[in-house]
């Protein structure tokens, strides 16, 4: 029976749970209270460190109130819901984008000023929450800002990494070193730990069929290892709803192992203790490479197993028969990280929920979603059968039944068609054989989209072609990519956001979560007065970048120059040696020219930023040319260059190290033009892109991902494109293997370049032949086929940015039809053409 509540006198009650108090005095009143309770410090010496975390503690309370109330609306209306497994969160800091979607960040300045502190001190002492590599996991953050800010049901799963990202640290001769992350170490005020909500997760053992007309079979033995719940709190924008995302921590199911402990063995029973803790220890570092690591997969299947066990369980308190879970759960796959959930809830139909073969892929089909993020061969997952075997061998034997019953479906579909089958099997064949995690993603699912239109195109006649074929072609569709305004212009860009607020006459709480408004800005590109303030506040943003590079790295920059930007993971396919390559050609045109012709110069800075993998060195060999070498190269040309008397006037190079969400927000405010310049075809969407142009910097790059989308909306005539299209991109390869032409003769200008580097005008010339060599010959990513028309460009930017007045009606009219790209319309998407979810409203 149900207990009495409330328990005491409801009016004492009533009165305690309304919600807290927002007027400042409230503010600094419950801001002291935290600096003496929950910190336990003394308010006389407190410094900016313990004023973030009572500020933080304070806005907590206000988050907590509200999550509180929308899990119990959800409890109470059970309506469906959706869940966003994603590896990845690139969350960032938390404290402003709070205290902004609350609405409250005026008056806790406002408090923490007459306690005498700074806000952009306080805020400023965060730690970026960095549990991901890069673009996908930074979506994963926009899309749940985007779903709370829309009311709508949506929850995240993924895992508490006890270190994030490594911390990228630049030697003075240009080498990538990493340093652990350990974001942790100053408690996290942002999550709550659960430990009430755990669950077990089996590993290794052995699976045994029933074999008594049923498809069960028993998963026992192995090690048994506790899955235990943080929940961070997911403010939406101006509204009450406060979604959950849950992080998985993983710990031995007892503090040790007794039996060892006993026998004397107390090095053995902490050894598997260790064992359980290291699964949710780090993010991997690698993206877009498959690595093949016992740990990945055993993270992979830790945190679908806790997530599935944890929604079902959410779902049997409804009470409805099990065939329903369909009507009351979507879960969208991010990428193919989170497959096993497939055979994982194979499993718990069938062995658990006795549920017949048939009824449990009916209702796995239409729960399941799943979007690709690339095409690259070398980024889709494939999983070795003997290792799955071993890790997970009740899940081994659903694979294989799924196969099997599968390619009987295709044979019947193409009867006798080997060839088809060979291609469309879910195991690979080769030596080990191989798991196909895309296709079993796919075929598990009940749709499955890309990314951007582009890159939709080529996931439907690549690498899924046979399975369009066999399918139907409604199963296959397009999300094209969203950010969320409120952190990439709001929050980062406030003078910017405040000038469109009051140019549009409307509060921003509206055009913030209408994002096509931006559009009424177009006629203000004509208004002199108006674009003088544009181009005051871009302004302003390049002097707020400088000085942050000046407090942290030491350096002053010309802020009187174009800001040229490129910020992104290092990776071949992205083509930052195209950039750094283009940026020594200019170099030596500008050591050619005479006096008189360099007045006509614009000023040009240049800046990198971003991650490369770790090199995992093997034995003896040398390790291949990466990307890293790349970074040494940006690092010792910027060395030459802006020493260089003749020249650095005009043109200076800066690689900031330790690229993060948080520098992102500086960065990207501060540029007039941005790069996104993958070869065609290689870059699933971007979305930086999508930021960039959203505050007013215009894009340089390459017909590829959003890039052509983003020009759809705002205009060819607003972007610089240039190179060869996707459908080139094959026949060049083609060519450049059986009909190769040297490098010399096919684009002198790149020879020449490449020919300098070589001669040590950098230094360092035999460290960088083997990348020089990847271009000179195969050149799988085109840069010698691209090179000429990417300075033609450039020089385009250098002219078109002479004319001031242009520029500026460009970046104008960039921003105002950026509106498609808010993360608000890409979520809506996936809610109503996926999900079939709706908006719940919590008072
Ligand atoms: C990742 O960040 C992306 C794709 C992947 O397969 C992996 Br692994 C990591 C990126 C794409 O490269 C971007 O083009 C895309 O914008 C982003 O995912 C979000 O979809």
């Amino acid at each position: 029976g149900k207990e009495k509540w409330p328990r005491g006198e409801e009016k004492v009650w009533k009165e305690a749970m309304r919600d807290l108090d927002t007027d400042v005095s409230s503010i600094t009143k419950s801001f002291v209270n935290h600096v003496q309770t929950s910190l336990a410090r003394q308010p006389y010496n407190l410094d900016n460190l313990g004023a973030y975390q009572a500020a933080a503690l304070s806005v907590r309370d206000n988050l907590l109130v509200n999550w509180n109330e929308t899990s119990l609306q959800y409890t109470r209306k059970a309506p469906k819901r959706a869940y966003y497994l994603s590896l990845e969160f690139l969350m960032g800091r938390t404290l402003d984008n709070a205290l902004l979607n609350l609405g409250l960040k005026d008056k806790y300045a406002d408090g923490v000023e007459q306690l005498g502190f700074s806000m952009e001190d306080i805020l400023d002492q965060e730690r970026d929450a960095a549990l991901g590599n890069g673009g996908l996991g930074r979506l994963a953050a926009c899309y749940l800002d985007s779903s709370a800010s829309q009311e709508l049901p949506v929850w995240g799963y993924g895992l508490r990494y006890k270190y994030g990202i490594f911390q990228q640290l630049i030697s003075p001769e240009g080498n990538q070193l990493e340093a652990p992350d350990p974001w942790l170490d100053n408690q996290n005020p942002w999550e709550l730990p659960r430990l009430d909500v755990a669950y077990q997760v089996r590993f290794y053992g052995h699976a045994d069929r029933l074999n008594d007309g049923t498809p069960r079979a028993v998963w026992a033995g192995g090690q048994e290892v506790l899955a235990v719940a943080y929940d961070v709190m997911i403010p939406g924008c101006y509204t009450k709803t406060t979604n959950n995302l849950r992080l998985w921590e993983s710990k031995p199911k007892r503090g040790f192992d007794l039996n060892s402990f006993n026998a004397g063995n107390y090095e053995g029973a902490v050894e598997s203790s260790n064992s359980a803790a290291a699964i949710t220890s780090v993010l991997y570092p690698n993206d877009h490479t498959t690595f093949g690591k016992e740990l990945r997969l055993k993270q992979q299947y830790f945190w679908t197993a806790a997530s599935l066990a944890d929604i079902i369980r959410r779902f049997k308190n409804i009470g409805k028969p099990i065939t329903e879970f369909p009507d009351y759960v979507a879960i969208q796959l991010n990428d193919t990280h989170p497959t096993l959930a497939i055979p994982e809830l194979m499993r718990i139909l069938i062995d658990e929920e006795d549920q017949p073969w048939a009824t449990a892929w009916q209702i796995v089909t239409n729960t399941f979603f799943y979007t690709n993020h690339t095409v690259l061969p070398e980024a889709l997952e494939k999983w070795p059968v003997p290792l799955l075997e071993h890790l997970l061998p009740r899940h081994m034997q659903i694979i294989y039944d799924i196969n099997l019953l599968f390619l009987q479906s295709v044979e019947r579909k193409f009867p006798g068609d080997r060839d088809r089958l060979g291609r469309m099997s879910l195991i690979e064949e080769g030596f080990p054989k191989q798991v196909r995690m895309a296709f079993l993603a796919s075929i598990g699912s009940r749709k499955v989209n890309g990314v951007a239109e582009l890159h939709s195109d080529l996931v439907k006649t690549t690498i899924l072609k046979d399975f369009v074929e066999f399918e139907g072609i409604s199963k296959f569709g397009n999300v094209t990519n969203g950010i969320t305004p409120r952190r990439w212009l709001d929050q980062c860009n406030p003078e910017l956001s405040a000038l469109i607020s009051r140019t549009l006459k409307v509060d921003k709480a509206v055009w913030l979560k209408e994002l096509t408004r931006l559009e009424q800005l177009l006629p203000f590109a004509e208004d002199a007065a108006f674009r003088a303030e544009w181009a005051a506040i871009k302004q302003r943003n390049k002097e707020r970048l400088a000085h942050h590079v000046q407090v942290t790295l030491g350096l002053t920059i010309n802020t009187n120059a174009m800001f040229d930007v490129q910020i992104k993971r290092l990776h071949e396919y992205k083509r930052q040696t195209l950039n750094i390559l283009g940026v020594i050609h200019r170099y030596l045109t500008l050591k050619n020219m005479s006096a008189a012709e360099k007045k006509k110069v614009n000023p040009r800075v240049v800046f990198f930023a971003g991650k490369a993998a770790p090199a995992y060195y093997i034995a003896k060999l040398p390790s291949p040319p990466n990307h890293r070498q790349t970074i040494r190269l940006i690092v010792n040309v910027a060395r030459v260059i802006n020493a260089d008397p003749d020249t650095k006037d005009l043109l200076s190079l800066y690689f900031l190290p330790d690229y993060s969400v948080s520098l992102a927000e500086v960065l990207i405010p501060a540029s007039d033009i941005s790069q996104h310049i993958s070869t065609a075809g290689t870059e699933a969407s971007g979305t930086s892109n999508m930021k960039f142009c959203l505050n007013g910097g215009l894009l340089l790059g390459t017909v590829d991902g959003a890039n052509i989308e983003i020009a759809e909306e705002v205009g060819e005539s607003n972007v610089f494109f240039f190179g060869h299209l996707t459908p080139a991109v094959e026949d060049l390869r083609y060519q450049h293997t059986y009909h190769p032409v040297p490098i010399e003769e096919k684009c002198p200008a790149l020879a020449h370049v490449l020919n300098q580097v070589s001669a040590g005008l950098f230094g360092d010339a035999d460290v960088y032949e083997p990348l020089l060599n990847t271009i000179r010959q195969g050149d799988h990513y085109l840069l010698s086929d691209d090179f000429d028309s990417y300075i033609a460009a450039l020089a385009m930017v250098d002219e078109a940015y002479l004319d001031r007045t242009e520029w500026v009606k460009k970046s104008i009219r960039t921003t105002a039809k950026m509106g498609k790209f808010s993360s608000d319309r890409a979520i809506m998407e996936y809610a109503e053409s996926y999900w079939n979810i709706e908006p719940l409203s919590v008072v």
